[in-house]
């Protein structure tokens, strides 16, 4: 069980934006909670990871507090504190979320201190060992406590390309004059050296579990991040979040198709596969609901939304749910960029406004991605804000809660809930467990169109997963003899010889 951060935070980034790594944020509750968590997880066989948020601090971080009382002594040295071009920052990249990734020091002219993500969130200076020393004194610090794992953010940030300098602006329409961010990235070299120092100095010794959480980084280092000598157990498989994407903003971003969704993971998985196991994710907390955003508009139902769900626990990997993805959760409706609390979000339409696009239009185009989709309150049951708070939640209740809610779906054994639950029953059957978990992700009859087919193949057993991705029936000749149907989330199984009818959006998983 993967938990956001719930430290203490003034929540400028949801939470990670720590103030203090050793305490929980009273709005979640308090240690004596924590250690109940805890406690109780151990009792039902489960395990507990927790965001670690380490390439950068709170501003409000005793750290930071202390850094900008004295720039120059013992805590300026956590953080990049530099001299500016004659009032200027010292480089022109753009921050995660707009600006300058440098922000002046109180009460001087020319120094500035650097933040990848916002102004209040200061990168820490892991070049320095008192501030290396520090994190790993905080991991062993939770992991004594009795939590199995971290899952570690934005942490191919921590290495940065030294000495600073300026790269070739954009040739995008934001009109900043500033290049992005990942670019220095690309260039910085040795974050290995950190991360196997941490492993070693802090998660080895309580054998503890580690996803990293990356973008930017070079393929032909995966074998450095989850190889057998790797940094980590596991780092989440994003290609198929970056279909689509496009360096000049939200608004130039592309609706993902079946075709490019199979490329892209077919071509993942050939390569990672052979490596080690990366984490299958349809969506999280930085990204909008995965059936709306997968999904052809207008075909988002029950069925299809189960297609989703075969597809990411039948994928080589190891698959993550996030809270919602259960039920089949789909994005809010913001009726005013009021209703927005993300920073990503709120900059994101900014800049859709600065290029011209009318308020309504700039809202449409951040409602499609916001982060916030995912960010709304759980939906329990069909009661007031969804049966999640008698209080005020920190973003509106989907309005769709009275149809999709747990209590709803609990009572049904066709639902997206029920269907879930079979999934992941499959994954830890003994007779499946050891082709679902170990075995090779094949693929076949890639020339059919909108249909995602592969086998895996284990030690004894083979199966066959199909998937027709559209809104249409399509018949689908078979390479072999099919033996029993093992999941099949639409109507039954029709067969002529080896030629399956499928139906719009079936999931197959048959055994050959
Ligand atoms: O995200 C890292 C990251 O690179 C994000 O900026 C990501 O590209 C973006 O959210 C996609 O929309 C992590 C956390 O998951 C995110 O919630 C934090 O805001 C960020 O780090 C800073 O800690």
């Amino acid at each position: 069980m993967w938990i956001s951060p719930i430290y203490q935070s003034p929540f400028v980034d949801q939470g990670y934006d720590i103030s203090d790594y050793y305490a929980i944020d009273p709005v979640f509750g308090t240690m004596e909670d924590m250690d109940e968590l805890i406690a109780e997880a151990k009792k039902r066989d489960m395990h507990i990871v927790m965001d670690l948020v380490v390439n950068h601090c709170s501003d409000q971080h005793e750290w930071f507090q202390k850094a900008m009382e004295d720039p120059f002594g013992e805590y300026g040295k956590y953080f990049y504190i530099m001299e500016g071009k004659d009032g200027l920052p010292p480089t022109n990249w753009r921050s995660y979320f707009g600006g300058s990734v440098w922000e002046k020091v109180p009460g001087y002219d020319n120094l500035f201190y650097l933040h990848m993500f916002a102004k209040e969130q200061p990168d820490l200076n892991w070049e320095n060992p008192v501030v290396r020393e520090e994190i790993y004194k905080n991991i062993r610090w939770w992991l004594e406590k009795g939590i199995s794992g971290f899952r570690l953010d934005a942490i191919i940030n921590i290495k940065k390309s030294l000495p600073f300098r300026d790269y070739p602006v954009d040739g995008d329409d934001r009109g900043d004059g500033m290049c992005r961010p990942g670019i220095m990235l690309e260039h910085a070299e040795g974050v290995h050296d950190f991360l196997q120092e941490m492993k070693r100095e802090a998660f080895a010794p309580y054998h503890a579990f580690t996803i990293g959480e990356l973008f930017d980084f070079h393929p032909e280092e995966l074998e450095k991040f989850i190889g057998d000598d790797g940094c980590f157990e596991s780092i989440f498989d994003f290609s198929t979040h970056l279909i689509g994407a496009s360096p000049k903003g939200w608004y130039d971003c592309k609706k993902v198709t079946a075709e490019e969704y199979k490329k892209v993971v077919f071509a993942n998985k050939e390569i990672s596969q052979e490596i080690g196991m990366m984490a299958n994710i349809i969506e999280n907390h930085d990204e909008p609901r995965g059936v709306s955003h997968y999904l052809p508009e207008g075909e988002v139902n029950e069925t299809s939304k189960k297609m989703l769900c075969g597809l990411m626990m039948m994928f080589y990997g190891l698959p993550f749910l996030y809270q919602g993805q259960e039920i089949g959760m789909e994005n809010t409706v913001f009726e005013s960029i009021a209703d927005v609390d993300d920073i990503n979000t709120i900059d994101e339409y900014n800049n859709t406004l600065r290029l011209g696009f009318g308020r309504e239009e700039a809202l449409k185009i951040v409602s499609e991605r916001s982060r916030d989709n995912a960010r709304t309150p759980m939906q329990w049951d069909a009661s007031e804000n969804a049966g999640f708070t008698k209080g005020t939640p920190w973003l509106k209740v989907n309005p769709n809660y009275t149809e999709i809610n747990v209590a709803e779906q609990q009572m049904r054994e066709d639902s997206v809930l029920s269907f879930y639950k079979e999934m992941i029953d499959l994954r830890k059957n003994s007779e499946y467990k050891e082709v679902i978990v170990y075995g090779k992700q094949i693929p076949v009859l890639e020339d059919v169109t909108n249909l995602i087919a592969f086998y895996r193949k284990g030690e004894e057993k083979t199966l066959l997963v199909l998937a027709n991705w559209e809104n249409a029936e399509k018949e689908v000749a078979l390479n072999e003899e099919v033996g029993c149907v093992i999941v099949n989330n639409s109507v039954d199984l029709e067969m002529n010889g080896n030629t399956v009818k499928m139906r719009p959006y079936q999931f197959l998983v048959l055994e050959v």
